[in-house]
């Protein structure tokens, strides 16, 4: 067989292998075979140049139509190729929208969250701003600033996690109570302030009645002529918004905080004669809620505030203890063991916002 007829039988070869090709590699390859630059008909094509007129005239038109067959032939399998690919593709991709969603894991709002909303629900309502703080605070707004200094014996009435000194030799600790929020909107701002601070709270406790990390509320108003007055009213107030009864009686006691002076613990009416039932309101028990007092005048004015004009009253109180009471929750370690069965047994609906129109917690 001559040169010519041995490259012609390969290129037919090729042509009958193209439309069989199995991916774009293998349909390249017979693509290069062919009209590639070392290609059967590339060399069949440089050998033109060489022959007679009549040689070429024979065998141009021959060549030149293998290019075109190839061509056309790689570019119809490349076509097929790609459907074929998409089609597959689509196959597996597919999705039944008609399926209906996964069963689990679901959760609902934790009772610290509702009761959180709660507070500043009915606070909101009755005047105040809510103001938030970072957990990670000042050593001067934790303690200094409200009348603590450095070495002060009631550091230690408040058991500390310090974070490790600054290379600036500044200290910071994770609050110990929300009394920080205050003092930065005291810095902050002129009175009249009226705001409450809900948040998270830290200190070295842990035992069946106390979490390391736990929830607190508290209240700060200042303004001229605030006095104790104020400060009974609008715990009455929330007590009744958040208990959902129509009156409520404040015992006060006198007690010490150092960033309060006079300072008062308030204890709420209530009746535990049926075992495992609290009510409020009415009966001879009394339990231990708040504790508040008229904000020190050292703190004002560390706070930049004039204590001769202004004067302003604080209180605060556990979330998490304000939970289990309202919602019958007897142990306080679930709360923050993310166990899903607990929470489907004292959570509440996603939806369920509690506002005072609409019913705190129903
Ligand atoms: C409690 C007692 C209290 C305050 C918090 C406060 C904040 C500023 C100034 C003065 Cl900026 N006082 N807060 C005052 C008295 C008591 O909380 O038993 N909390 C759980």
């Amino acid at each position: 067989m001559s040169d010519i007829d041995e490259k012609q039988k390969r290129i037919d070869e090729i042509l009958v292998a193209i439309p069989t090709a199995r991916d774009e590699r293998e349909l390249e390859n017979l693509r290069i075979q062919a009209i590639g630059k070392k290609g059967a008909n590339t060399e069949l094509l440089s050998m033109l140049g060489s022959m007679s007129i009549e040689e070429r005239k024979h065998y141009g038109p021959r060549f030149n139509a293998n290019t075109a067959n190839v061509t056309s032939a790689v570019s119809l399998r490349k076509g097929q190729l790609a459907e074929e690919a998409m089609n597959a593709r689509l196959a597996s991709e597919r999705i039944d929208v008609t399926l209906p969603p996964r069963p689990e894991p679901r959760g609902t709002i934790h009772p610290v969250s509702q009761v959180l909303d709660e507070v500043t629900a009915i606070f909101a309502d009755l005047g105040f701003a809510v103001a938030e703080g970072p957990d990670i605070e000042f050593d001067d707004y934790n303690f200094t600033k409200l009348n603590i200094p450095p070495d002060h014996p009631a550091r230690q009435m408040h058991d500390t996690f310090y974070v490790a000194r600054q290379a600036d030799g500044s200290q910071h600790v994770l609050r110990t109570h929300t009394s920080p929020v205050q003092v930065r909107t005291m810095l902050k701002k002129k009175p009249p302030i009226r705001i409450v601070a809900p948040g998270r709270t830290y200190r070295v406790d842990s035992d069946a009645t106390h979490s390391p990390m736990f929830h607190q509320y508290e209240g700060l108003v200042v303004d001229e002529n605030i006095s104790l007055g104020h400060l009974k009213w609008v715990l009455e107030e929330f007590y009744k918004a958040f208990f959902e009864v129509d009156s409520v009686e404040l015992r006060a006691r006198p007690s010490y905080f150092p960033f309060t002076e006079p300072s008062v613990e308030w204890d709420l009416r209530c009746d535990r004669s049926v075992q495992g039932q609290i009510k409020f309101g009415t009966g001879n028990d009394w339990l231990e809620l708040a504790g508040s007092g008229m904000v020190h005048p050292r703190v004002l004015s560390m706070c930049g505030i004039d204590p001769k004009r202004y004067s302003g009253f604080a209180f605060g109180g556990g979330v998490d203890r304000l939970a289990m009471l309202k919602y019958g929750i007897p142990d306080i370690r679930p709360f923050f063991e993310s166990d899903l069965r607990w929470l489907k047994h004292f959570g509440f609906a996603a939806l369920d916002v509690p506002t005072l129109d609409g019913g705190l917690s129903r």
